[in-house]
């Protein structure tokens, strides 16, 4: 415990301790006691119930019938699919496959995107279990299931506290047919700066061995550069590197030019000389408009070899006649979404595009009530996570103005409200374009989107002006992220940076031009080990080193957490969020064969201290928590 208070210490974490660190600092010596996994358990019930959960303002449990799972015979064979493919015959046969496919493909987002897009990424592992065996057997025609990266990784850990390899070794467990997908943001993983290059190989090996088949790989400027090793690593892995350009401005705009067709076509080409097996289009704003997807496949169907994959998100509303377009264009798959779980900043929906192509002959094939079937599921499952609901009731053609990323979208409006600017939105929706504008109109995706959301804000609370930004530019202080950025920290965007802008945000600072992995130190894997295993006080895996490295104070927050409460991914979805109401029983399955009875007593008033006693029953016995009222 010593060591894990040292390295989890922020002054350790940020590098800012010195030789007098440890007699400096008494809280290293403060040990937290060990209680049994039942009292653990009330422990964050209590807790839960008393003072709820971060981000959920309604404190009231509510009541909700459980989500229908569709019936399936677990004794019948799984259909195989073209998760057999890849592991028979290896990724360039696969691409050579989908080419070959007739029928549009579809990848099926709703395990990843789409409650990320709509959710704020915070559906559990236990609600995507109980559907994903029904999936693998009703929809085995699936190219693929997106169910891992972008923000499940970190947001797992930091607010629903699971582990998301185990995640992706239990799906993995009971989808045993079809492709598994994950989206990976190059040299950043799944996080929000560039990592150095062992981190990135280590990381592709080991998701790739835990059970990722197609890895959607993206930089958030365009820049291939940035992007090879990533590819590097998934060849070497024998899986699909579908390398991705991402889609921003709009190529019928003809007082747009800097990202013209010429632009995609060229990309295209270098992602194709890079290595990759498939190329993405990813569309992560929905800016694509329909005749743009049109000329940009025919286009690209004539100039490279490569199969082609559509992502979009449907937030103006668009989406179905611009996948309409792209399929008569050739497009070899598309990203769609279980209808419950579908449109508005999500993907657009499975069926609706199923039957907006009757009659055609590029239809895709599947079982269209088997959809269905899987959509009553999801339909149930939105109304659990009610409270993580963005507020975006139609569709927002808006977004052909802001170019806000779909997962931002929300992320941003409460970012704006967390710092007094609800009643601003406006105003910060039309600085996002300005901003964009005034770093030369740059691909806006996870993390460079990141960079202009926090210039907006930071422009719009500080009530400044892009001639203000010029004028007085030398005494502003500039937020962390955006310093970073005119570094040269997340790559480099294509044509360069505004010089003027970038002297004004670096202040004699240096910048760099080559990849940023090349200069970061190689992460000592060996060294890491030991340190972890003596402050875990366990076996270290190797996705636990990983996650350590990526995330050092995310990953031991999380460590705490379970030290403190156990593994509360056993809680049924309701309970985690709001706890339990008085006189409530719930049944808690902590190991297969082993299930705990709970049972809330009563609360008592909160006392001089500001504890409350909390009354339970566990398996009939009374049990007493005290937990603090933070209220
Ligand atoms: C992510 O990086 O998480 C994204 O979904 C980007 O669109
Ligand atoms: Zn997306």
């Amino acid at each position: 415990p010593f060591l894990e208070n040292v390295i989890s210490h922020s002054k350790f974490l940020s590098g800012e301790y010195s030789t007098t660190f440890i007699d400096q600092t008494p809280e290293l010596f403060v040990f937290p006691k060990r209680k049994d996994r039942g009292t653990k358990m009330l422990s964050y019930i209590g807790h839960t119930t008393v003072n709820g959960f971060e981000g959920i303002a309604r404190k009231k449990k509510p009541s909700l019938a459980s989500p229908i799972v569709p019936k399936i015979n677990k004794l019948d064979e799984i259909p195989t699919g073209t998760k057999q493919i890849l592991d028979e015959h290896g990724p360039e046969y696969l691409a050579e496959w989908l080419k070959a496919q007739n029928n549009v493909m579809l990848t099926d987002t709703t395990f990843r995107d789409a409650h990320q897009s709509l959710l704020a990424t915070r559906v559990r592992t236990k609600d995507l279990l109980k559907i994903s065996e029904p999936t693998a057997r009703l929809l085995p025609q699936l190219f693929s299931v997106e169910m891992w990266g972008g923000a499940t990784f970190d947001v797992s850990y930091r607010f629903l506290k699971e582990d998301p390899w185990q995640r992706l070794i239990k799906l993995r467990e009971k989808m045993p047919n079809v492709l598994f997908q994950m989206l990976l943001r190059a040299s950043n993983a799944v996080g929000y700066k560039n990592y150095p290059d062992n981190l990135i190989s280590e990381f592709v090996e080991n998701s790739a061995s835990a059970g990722i088949d197609v890895f959607r790989i993206f930089d958030s400027l365009n820049w291939v550069e940035g992007m090879k090793p990533a590819i590097q690593a998934v060849r070497e892995n024998n899986k699909i590197a579908e390398a991705s350009m991402c889609y921003t401005g709009d190529i019928l705009d003809s007082g747009r030019t800097k990202y013209d067709l010429n632009y995609y076509v060229n990309l295209a080409k270098e992602l194709e000389r890079a290595g990759a097996h498939i190329l993405g289009i990813k569309d992560m704003a929905g800016l694509l408009k329909p005749e743009a997807a049109y000329q940009l496949i025919s286009t690209l169907k004539e100039t490279i070899d490569l199969p082609i994959h559509l992502h979009t998100h449907d937030t103006s509303g668009n989406g179905i006649y611009m996948y309409a377009r792209a399929i008569d264009a050739g497009v070899d798959a598309v990203d769609v979404a279980s209808g419950p779980m579908a449109g508005l900043t999500s993907q657009p929906s499975a069926q609706t595009l199923y039957h907006a192509l009757e009659g055609r002959e590029r239809q895709p094939k599947l079982n269209i009530d088997s959809y269905e079937k899987i959509s009553h599921y999801w339909e149930g499952i939105r109304n659990y996570y009610q409270d993580f609901e963005s507020g975006m009731k139609a569709p927002h053609t808006e977004i052909y103005t802001h170019e806000m990323p779909g997962g931002q979208y929300s992320n941003l409006k409460q970012q704006a409200k967390a710092v007094g600017l609800e009643d601003r939105w406006n105003e910060v929706k039309t600085m996002f374009r300005q901003v964009n504008d005034m770093f030369g109109d740059i691909v806006k995706v996870t993390p460079s989107s990141k960079v202009v959301g926090d210039m907006t804000l930071f422009m719009v609370q500080n009530d400044l002006t892009e001639d203000e930004i010029y004028e007085r530019g030398e005494s502003i202080d500039f937020p962390d992220s955006v310093i970073e950025f005119a570094q040269g920290y997340i790559g480099q965007p294509y044509q360069g940076f505004p010089q003027e802008l970038q002297r004004i945000i670096l202040k004699g600072k240096e910048s760099i031009k080559v990849r940023p992995g090349e200069l970061l130190d190689p992460i000592d894997f060996t060294q890491l080990k030991e340190t972890l295993f003596k402050t875990l006080d366990r076996q270290v895996t190797s996705f636990d080193l990983i996650s350590y490295a990526l995330y050092p104070k995310v990953f031991m927050d999380y460590h705490k957490f379970t030290e403190m409460y156990g593994d509360m991914s056993v809680l049924d979805t309701l309970t985690f969020f709001y706890g339990m109401k008085l006189g409530e029983e719930i049944e808690v399955e902590i190991e297969q064969g082993k299930t705990l009875f709970v049972k809330l007593v009563s609360i008592s008033e909160a006392r001089s201290d500001g504890t409350r006693v909390i009354y339970f029953e566990l398996n009939g016995q009374s049990r007493e928590i005290i937990v603090k009222d933070e209220n």
